[in-house]
């Protein structure tokens, strides 16, 4: 796996998960409690002794700068890195990237610098676990020029993505992104091609791709190069190259979920605590998700009921019920406190113990949720200051909204409160 390079793609303005994305590039947003987004395909890769990783983003954030340096250290020997390439105005490229194939056409003039075969190109909002050894390995013996994983979806799904039409020898000859009514017609696969049961086949006859691709060095090189106007992979760059091209498909029976959306970042987040068996799990041994070491002390519970949840290091809880919600690093539940279905992203330091006593000004409201609050359906940023007796469960049953100056938004009826934002005590939203 030395001769690959991995490339992910890690995102463009990123309207879709805001405000989530308001103080950091997607990548850098958090995960499960203590992950960032940008460490499930960098764990996926290491796990594959995959070590040279660009990681594209449309603005270089500190907090993404800081967890990749703090987290990713190869060793001087190993040769390995993980480097964060942000969009640049040059003279020749006077504009942001357009797409995901202008990212990457770019910064090609890098890539080409390293002796590799072969760029694995990842995307950096999925939630997934994958053998990209397994997947280079079926590149390699069928000799493809281009290898796309792709996942057996049902109608319903199927409209969203990019879908390939796939002949009996695996080559994908046809491939539609996100095809309208009448072209999902002609898009049905057998899917039993690749090796998927009966059953499955006719539960999901649809082939859809992961946006995660194997290209031989050369190929990507020459697709680039020799098509300037096109700026992206999916729409462009993947649909011609199936006319010209090996173009191979690679089968993923496993859980995979695009978390690109407000709801489905909360749903996947929430979907963790789902028992006996959650769809994706982090205690897998094999192949562990990695994230920043950060030495925090144990989470300290005083007479609190919490059920169905994940609660992660450093927190201080005390006399509350929690229900289905995850709590991230350094969370602070003061008493009384009732929250459900919730992802509380928890804090980047702790205050000093004269703030956390205090709550004489709006400016001293702590960071966490003060006491007698109730939390619903939510998702609250990093060091947000939630004051006492704050009811949060949108009330009015909004689905969008957007009260920035409040310090919230409301996305798909979840209710988000933004990083760093003073929600006064008394508030109703
Ligand atoms: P989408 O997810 O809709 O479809 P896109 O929005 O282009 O495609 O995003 C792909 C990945 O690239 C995401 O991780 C995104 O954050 C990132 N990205 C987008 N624009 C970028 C930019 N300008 N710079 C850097 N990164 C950027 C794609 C494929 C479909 C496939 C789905 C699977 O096009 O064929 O089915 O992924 O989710
Ligand atoms: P994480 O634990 O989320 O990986 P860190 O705890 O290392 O990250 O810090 C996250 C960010 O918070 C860093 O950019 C750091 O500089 C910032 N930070 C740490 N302590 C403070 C503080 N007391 N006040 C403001 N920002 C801080």
């Amino acid at each position: 796996m030395k001769k690959v390079l991995a490339i992910i793609l890690g995102g463009g303005a990123g309207t879709r998960l805001y405000p989530l994305t308001k103080l950091r590039a997607k990548p850098a947003v958090p995960l499960a409690g203590k992950y960032r987004l940008i460490d499930i395909p960098i764990s996926n890769c290491i796990n594959a002794k995959i070590q040279k990783i660009y990681v594209l983003t449309q603005f270089n954030s500190a907090s993404l700068n800081h967890h990749l340096t703090h987290t990713y250290n190869f060793g001087p020997f190993s040769g390995g890195f993980v480097e964060v390439l942000a969009a640049q105005q040059t003279k020749e490229n006077p504009s942001w990237f357009q797409g995901t194939a202008d990212a990457v056409r770019q910064y090609l003039w890098l890539f080409n610098e390293w002796d590799v075969d072969e760029y694995l190109i990842l995307s950096g909002d999925h939630l997934y676990r994958m053998d990209y050894d397994d997947f280079i390995k079926q590149h390699r013996i069928t000799g493809a020029d281009i290898t796309l994983a792709v996942v057996p979806v049902n109608k319903t799904r199927a409209s969203c993505l990019g879908l390939t039409k796939i002949n009996n020898q695996g080559k994908v000859i046809r491939f539609f992104e996100k095809p309208s009514e009448n072209e999902l017609n002609q898009m049905q696969c057998k899917s039993s091609i690749l090796g998927l049961s009966k059953e499955q086949a006719i539960k999901k006859p649809y082939m859809a791709s992961m946006g995660i691709y194997v290209f031989n060095k050369k190929v990507l090189t020459q697709l680039l190069e020799n098509n300037p106007e096109q700026t992206d992979f999916g729409k462009e760059v993947i649909p011609n190259a199936a006319v010209q091209y090996n173009l191979q498909a690679y089968l993923f029976d496993g859980y995979w979920e695009d978390i690109g959306t407000v709801q489905a970042f909360y749903e996947a987040n929430l979907a963790l605590n789902h028992q006996p068996n959650p769809a994706f799990s982090f205690y897998n041994e094999q192949s562990p998700i990695y994230t920043h070491a950060r030495y925090l002390p144990p989470t300290k519970v005083f007479d609190s009921h919490i059920t169905k949840s994940m609660i992660s290091e450093g927190c201080i809880i005390k006399k509350c019920r929690i229900h289905n919600s995850i709590l991230g690093i350094r969370s602070r539940i003061e008493m009384n406190c009732h929250i459900e279905d919730t992802m509380i992203m928890g804090a980047d330091f702790y205050e000093s113990s004269t703030v956390n006593s205090s709550y004489s000004s709006p400016k001293e409201i702590p960071i966490g949720i003060g006491k007698n609050s109730l939390i619903k359906h939510a998702i609250i940023d990093k060091n947000a200051r939630i004051g006492e007796n704050v009811i949060i469960l949108n009330k009015n049953d909004i689905q969008e909204s957007s009260r920035e100056d409040e310090g919230f938004y409301i996305c798909d009826g979840i209710v988000v409160i933004i990083k760093n934002a003073v929600i006064q005590s008394g508030t109703v939203i």
